[in-house]
């Protein structure tokens, strides 16, 4: 079995949110990269990546240009390919578009592997379990009003969540109280038992994340994440130490060698890896390998419909993320059943892209 040839396209899609129905702008939209990989025997194999912004057409061109590497290879042999593209890249890596297209390429070899074998990609890569538990995300942003803040939180768990994620990192000048009324009107809404966790997307200082987070405390917050500048290991690790709240991170890193630093640094006691920023599926399983090594859990970042496959492998893998941005793509998704995402036998990914929708998402 050979690579024979590849297709890969810009979509627009729309950034609705379908959890809460609380969109941050109506009509926005994401760009979008996706990758049709196709080998000689008749498998195709699914990629998507994006971050690419206003230069997406960029990323997708090193999309190209990189998959024409892939042309001829024997898509099992995936470390073989990655080296050949790496090498052909020169030093456009370690980080930045050369690695958000090579995530394409690496998750599309990946759904090959599984199609190929008959197998879907969690059992492929460990199969540690058929379910695994998942958070809302993307419904209780920090431009909400305490109110619609509440609202949507309800929504939430009357649709069955038991795990949600919302923002501190208010917008305008929050007081600190002001950041812990937010949180707080948030628990109150949902009860005590629904695991809540909270995201600052690196926006306080180290001294202001402990200080808020000390105040926060007793809302039993699940995790806290990205509190300050994602790189600074140290930083972190003063809050890390500081809170009894855990404190997550990860999801800005690229590669797998920046995991080495902060994980010795005691930077964070949850492990969130980004896939398109670390690089695919195989630098995934590593980082979660050498979370496991410092008994750390590992958890996803967004795009659930793919990553629920690497967390459920992993003997440390500890929720899903649930952010629905781009399910639209999609024929079908794994379902939701009692708070947990339902893992499938279908072969690879198991996903098949909706045509109609790529259609009217092409930019
Ligand atoms: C996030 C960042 C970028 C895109 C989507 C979501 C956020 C998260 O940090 O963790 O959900
Ligand atoms: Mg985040």
């Amino acid at each position: 079995m050979k690579i024979a040839s590849f297709e890969a396209t810009t979509l627009n899609v729309p950034e609705d949110e379908p959890l809460a129905n609380m969109p941050e702008e109506k009509g926005r939209t994401r760009p979008v990269v996706i990758l049709r990989l196709r080998t000689d025997n008749g498998i195709e194999g699914l990629g998507v990546t994006f971050y690419g912004g206003k230069v997406t057409g960029s990323l997708r061109v090193a999309v190209e240009e990189l998959a024409a590497f892939t042309v001829g290879e024997d898509p099992m042999r995936i470390e073989a390919i990655i080296a050949k593209l790496r090498a052909a890249a020169d030093s456009a890596g370690p980080g930045g578009i050369f690695t958000l297209a090579l995530s394409a390429i690496d998750v599309a070899l990946w759904d090959i592997k599984g199609k190929a074998l008959d197998q879907p990609l969690w059992k492929l890569l460990g199969g540690h379990r058929d379910r695994v538990p998942t958070y809302a995300s993307g419904a209780l942003r920090r431009g909400l009003t305490d109110d619609q803040a509440q609202q949507a939180a309800r929504t939430l768990v009357e649709k069955g969540f038991r795990e949600m994620k919302t923002q501190m990192a208010l917008p305008g000048n929050p007081t600190p109280e002001d950041e812990m009324r937010r949180v707080r009107m948030v628990r109150e809404a949902i009860g005590p038992d629904i695991k809540l966790m909270c995201d600052i997307n690196q926006r306080w200082r180290p001294e202001q994340a402990i200080d808020i987070g000390s105040r926060v405390e007793d809302v039993g917050l699940f995790w806290l994440e990205d509190v300050t500048t994602a790189d600074d290991y140290q930083g972190l690790a003063r809050v890390t130490a500081a809170l009894n709240t855990p404190i997550a991170g990860g999801e800005y890193l690229w590669g797998i060698a920046p995991f080495r630093q902060m994980i010795e640094a005691r930077s964070v006691d949850i492990v969130m890896v980004d896939i398109a920023r670390a690089g695919g599926v195989t630098p995934w399983m590593k980082i979660a390998g050498m979370a496991e090594a410092f008994n750390l859990p590992i958890v996803s970042h967004v795009m659930p419909e793919i990553l629920v496959h690497v967390v459920a492998a992993c003997p440390n893998g500890l929720t899903v993320e649930y952010m629905p941005r781009m399910l639209a793509l999609y024929e079908e998704t794994p379902p939701i059943e009692n708070g947990e995402l339902v893992l499938s036998d279908k072969p690879g990914l198991g996903l098949k892209f909706d045509e109609k929708a790529i259609a009217a998402f092409t930019a």
